[in-house]
């Protein structure tokens, strides 16, 4: 018998891989916005990955729980300091060889 072993060949891929929320300015901090999801066809630890905010968000206005991909407002905003967000998250395998990524992009306003 000849098992065939897991390469990690396979990056995570966001399903859908563009979002957008509307957001009122109040707000609360730590309120719920959305959950991205991504899936990864490799198998075992090959498939793990975790979610982060990559780009968008230099005042940390935003959080994203890495194992579930949920947006969360972190803090309080501001809609006549910045009325819209355009960030861009990212889901990246966790194993030790080859760290694949894939991008999406979530638009708040
Ligand atoms: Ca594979
Ligand atoms: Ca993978």
């Amino acid at each position: 018998m000849i098992s065939i072993q897991d390469y990690n060949d396979n990056p995570p891929v966001f399903n859908p891989v563009s979002y957008s929320v509307k957001v009122r300015e109040d707000v609360i901090p730590e309120a719920f916005l959305l959950q991205v999801t991504a899936t990864d066809s490799d198998t075992g630890s090959n498939q793990d990955f975790k979610f982060s905010i990559y780009d968008g968000d230099r005042e940390g206005q935003f959080r994203i729980d890495p194992e579930y991909g949920k947006l969360y407002v972190h803090r309080k905003l501001d809609r006549e300091t910045r009325a819209v967000y355009l960030l861009t998250v990212r889901a990246t395998n966790t194993g030790v060889w080859r760290k694949l990524f894939n991008l999406a992009k979530v638009l708040g306003f």
